[in-house]
């Protein structure tokens, strides 16, 4: 074997072993690069005679065309070995279940949705929904709604009040959201239809209680607002709440000091196999209480009663969360547990709407 064919075996089986183009292009330049080895063979052309030259010209020459034509093609397969590797990796299952994202596997507090609901009802009947802060003043969440000075609601007793400041003046924990509506008389001219939810604290915590709870209070203030007005409007409500086609209220007369006059109300309801269900049956639930807003209240905020009047109510929310969706204890609503959030949560995306039956 001569030369010439010894290192065209040599460069043809080391160009098929190559395992990347990093390797092969090694090669290429050890062959045909400036002091390659083929490239030394050309060069000897050039001090041959004719003869020879024309003997060894085609060997040296194929010998060049073999070894270009063997890198060349040892480089496709290697692309194409590295493509079909990345085509294998990045290979994606179309038929898998979509994996849900954070936005979808986190759930809405039955509370958050029940106060949705509630305002999205008032909302569509063209109230406007008000918010005010937890730290209220004595005046707004007492005085200007006419509880008279050492009323036992001021009492240490039920509500949380904080250090007096340096003008004497002792902030407290508002015990209902009605400061909110007080707020809302003294800035807006009437009429006024406004639903105020909230937090709301009282000392006060054992099985039924605890001592943050929430609230969602009403106000309608107009010249010629009347009971029948209000009755209207609670009807309204309870039917879309309890998402029934009619309900029974009986409205009883009842006392606060900021309406006159005031009554409690309970909706029909029937008890039977330890399950409530609202709308039938021969039972009474009390929700809420109203009345109309008393004259000395509307001139605490700047209102002539000759020629305002108006209707509010109010109801807690907590208790009416776990009657509508089943929650037997009121305690975990204020665990922030993720295992009693994920049995008693709503889905994110799955807004409350009247259009959508509300929790459709
Ligand atoms: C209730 C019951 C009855 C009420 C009254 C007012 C205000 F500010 F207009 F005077 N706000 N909330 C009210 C009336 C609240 O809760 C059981």
């Amino acid at each position: 074997m001569n030369e010439i064919d010894t290192l065209s075996d040599t460069l043809l089986s080391e160009i098929a072993a190559a395992q990347d183009e990093a390797a092969l292009e090694q090669l290429r330049i050890a062959a045909l690069g400036k002091a390659g080895s083929v490239s030394a063979l050309l060069k000897t052309l050039g001090a041959m005679t004719p003869d020879e030259r024309k003997e060894k010209g085609p060997l040296i020459n194929g010998l060049r065309d073999r070894v270009q034509t063997a890198l060349g093609e040892r480089k496709d397969a290697l692309g194409e070995a590295a493509l079909d590797a990345r085509l294998a990796s990045e290979r994606i299952d179309i038929s898998l279940p979509v994996r849900e994202g954070p936005e979808a596997r986190g759930r809405i507090h039955p509370i958050s949705q029940v106060i949705d609901e509630i305002t999205a009802i008032f909302g569509d009947m063209g109230f406007a929904i008000a918010e005010g802060p937890d730290v209220e003043t004595d005046d707004l969440n007492f005085t200007k709604l006419n509880f008279p000075v050492g009323h036992p609601a001021r009492e240490m007793h039920d509500t949380f009040f904080f250090a007096p400041d340096a003008n004497g003046e002792r902030k407290l924990l508002r015990t209902h959201t009605s400061p909110v509506q007080i707020r809302t008389m003294i800035a807006q001219e009437p009429p006024i239809r406004v639903v105020c939810p909230g937090r709301t604290y009282r000392m006060d915590s054992d099985q039924t209680h605890t001592p943050m709870f929430h609230q969602v209070e009403g106000l309608v203030i107009e010249k010629k607002a009347h009971f029948g007005h209000m009755k209207w409007v609670l009807e309204e409500f309870c039917k879309a709440f309890f998402e029934v086609e009619g309900v029974k209220m009986r409205f009883r007369p009842s006392f606060f000091p900021f309406t006159e006059p005031s009554a409690e109300v309970d909706i029909q309801c029937s008890r039977k196999g330890g399950e409530i269900r609202f709308g039938e049956g021969e039972d009474w639930l009390e929700i809420l209480g109203c009345g109309m807003v008393h004259p000395n209240v509307l001139r605490n905020c700047g209102l002539d009663p000759d020629v305002y009047q108006g209707f509010a109510w109010g109801m807690g929310i907590d208790r009416i969360a776990m009657l509508k969706y089943g929650v037997p204890d009121l305690r975990p609503f204020f665990e922030a547990d993720v295992r009693w959030l994920s049995h008693y949560g709503f889905r994110p995306l799955d807004l409350p709407t009247l259009a959508g039956g509300l929790t459709s």
